[in-house]
């Protein structure tokens, strides 16, 4: 390289790191109530959420003594839409049964 020669350009040294945040998982909980039958919340449980007859009755008994139980958790929409049709199943048969969704953490 001569006096008056240019050096070439280099790079920048510069590099971004995006930080991606895993999506939260969201749970569906099973709520309890005076009203619903119990076979009729089994039979929700393993139509909705495909559980067999034995996973749906230990929800169902846990809900029933402890007010609420923990049915399953996937991400938001399957969530949200497992919970709706569950719900909607119940009140198509006149029962006030619920199942909601929170975030998990
Ligand atoms: N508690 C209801 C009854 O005694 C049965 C029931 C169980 C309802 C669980 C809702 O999430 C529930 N018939």
């Amino acid at each position: 390289m001569g006096k008056t020669d240019i050096p070439a350009p280099t790079r920048p040294r510069v590099e971004t790191r995006t930080m991606v945040e895993r999506p939260r998982l969201y749970k569906v909980i099973l709520l309890n109530d005076d009203f619903t039958p119990r076979e009729f919340v089994v039979t929700v449980l393993k139509a909705e959420f495909r559980m067999t007859a034995d996973q749906a009755h230990r929800v169902m008994i846990t809900a029933h003594k402890k007010g609420v139980c923990v049915v399953a958790v996937f991400a938001r929409d399957v969530a949200e839409t497992k919970a709706t049709r569950a719900t909607d199943l119940a009140r198509a048969k006149g029962y006030p049964l619920m199942f909601t969704t929170e975030p998990e953490e």
